[in-house]
């Protein structure tokens, strides 16, 4: 029996149980090591410029990874699933619940990060299918969710990530989170912005400032030049509707 069909014969009582759950299972399992990236990092010139890249992911996404390894270490904590952990940091030791949120966070965020970029005009140049409806049905137009997302992103005070997420009732949802926080965190994003990311955008400074400086709406504008639609529909498609 598959997934929708066991929905639609049990009742939408059970399926904001079964979508969560089926959240978890479709991310994928991040554990403690960095991976490459996909592509060199000059291949998201001109929108993201190569050193921005190369520091990003070689040096703020390392010390990310180093220091929640340091962190684990110190607790005795078996590593594991990275996403597991951050989506329930009240399990863990509580002097490491701090570490594990921002430098777990910074791992998993950045780990997806590098996902959802792809060099221009390597894929679809915006949401298709399921996710492309589904876009348009939540927020009218998909330039209406654009320029939702990218205000999540302009108004984040300080530093920070905006989402475009999958809610538990599988609906879609757009957020934001100070510093490295995750829409996984139970107990630390609001219960209202709960939910799978399926895209997000890194609003640190660190991520712009060399080619952009102080101009954090222009990097959103031509950020979504690297977005990669096929990956997101991916996602969705694993969380939303299996
Ligand atoms: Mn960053």
């Amino acid at each position: 029996m598959n997934r929708r069909h066991f929905i639609s014969t049990t009742g939408a009582a059970v399926a904001g149980s079964l979508i969560a759950t089926s959240s978890q299972a479709a991310m994928a399992e991040i554990g403690i090591t960095q991976d490459p990236l996909a592509y060199p990092p000059e291949a998201l010139e001109p929108h993201i410029d190569a050193i921005t890249m190369g520091i990003h992911h070689g040096k703020h996404h390392a010390t990310y990874v180093t220091k929640l390894g340091e962190a684990l270490a110190a607790g005795k904590i078996k590593p594991g699933n990275v996403i597991t952990m951050i989506s329930d940091l009240a399990s863990l030791p509580a002097e490491q619940q701090t570490a594990v949120r921002n430098h777990g966070g910074g791992h998993v965020n950045h780990t997806l990060f590098w996902k959802w970029m792809t060099p221009a005009g390597s894929g679809p140049t915006g949401p298709e299918g399921k996710l492309g409806e589904a876009i348009q049905s939540t927020f009218t137009s998909i330039d209406d969710f654009k320029k939702l997302f990218a205000e999540a992103g302009t108004k984040r005070f300080g530093s920070g990530w905006a989402w475009l997420i999958v809610k538990a009732d599988g609906k879609l949802a757009v957020t934001s989170t100070p510093n490295q926080d995750n829409p996984l965190m139970k107990g630390i994003v609001a219960d209202t912005d709960l939910g799978t990311p399926i895209l997000g955008l890194d609003v640190w400074e660190h991520a712009y400032y060399l080619k952009y400086q102080n101009k954090r709406p222009d990097y959103i504008a031509a950020w979504w030049n690297v977005v990669n639609w096929a990956e997101v529909a991916k996602g969705y498609e694993t969380t939303s509707s299996k």
